[in-house]
C-alpha cells in the first residue's frame, strides 16, 4: 500500500511544498516538489529530528540521525538518515524538487513523518568541505524555511 506525506515549507522569503510517497515499507522515497524564492544554487537540504517548530526552524533540532553518523551525502552508505543533500535552484528562485531516496522511509525507525524539513541559505558541502560544521551539518548556513512533514491521504 503506497504511503503519502507532505510538508508545506514556510520561510521570511522561501515557501515551498514537498511530497512524499512509498509504495511499501522497503521501497525508496520518492521526494518531489516546487520551492520559490531561494537565492540562485544549492540549497541544504534535509530532514532534522524533531517535528517542533515553536521557536520557528531552530527547535527542529539537528539532522534526524538515529544510527549516530557523521553528516554525509545522500549516495553514501554512512549518513545521517536525514541528509537529503541539496535542491538547486535557478536564476528564477525556483527548486524542482526530484529525489528518490532509499534510506529515509515513512514507516518504521527511519519514518521521517512528524519531523522537520529544512532548506538552508547555502550548499550543503556532503561532509566532504573541510569545514569544522562538514561533518555535522554540511556547513549549509541558516534555516531559510521549513515545515513538519505530515500524513497525506494515500
Ligand atoms: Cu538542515
Ligand atoms: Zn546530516
Amino acid at each position: 500500500m503506497t504511503i503519502k506525506a507532505v510538508c508545506v515549507l514556510n520561510g521570511e522569503q522561501v515557501k515551498g511544498t514537498v511530497h512524499f510517497e512509498q509504495e511499501g515499507a522497503n521501497s525508496p522515497v520518492k521526494v518531489t516538489g516546487e520551492i520559490t524564492g531561494l537565492t540562485k544554487g544549492l540549497h541544504g537540504f534535509h530532514v532534522h529530528e524533531f517535528g517542533d517548530n515553536t521557536n520557528g526552524c531552530m527547535s527542529a533540532g539537528a539532522h534526524f540521525n538515529p544510527h549516530s553518523k557523521d553528516h554525509a551525502g545522500p549516495e553514501d552508505s554512512d549518513r545521517h538518515v536525514g541528509d537529503l543533500g541539496n535542491v538547486e535552484a535557478g536564476g528564477d528562485g525556483v527548486a524542482k524538487v526530484n529525489i528518490s531516496d532509499k534510506i529515509i522511509s515513512l514507516t518504521g525507525d527511519h519514518n521521517v513523518i512528524g519531523r522537520t524539513l529544512v532548506v538552508h541559505a547555502d550548499p550543503d558541502d556532503l561532509g566532504r568541505g573541510g569545514h569544522e560544521l562538514s561533518k555535522t551539518t554540511g556547513n549549509a548556513g541558516a534555516r531559510v524555511a521549513c515545515g513538519v512533514i505530515g500524513i497525506a491521504k494515500a
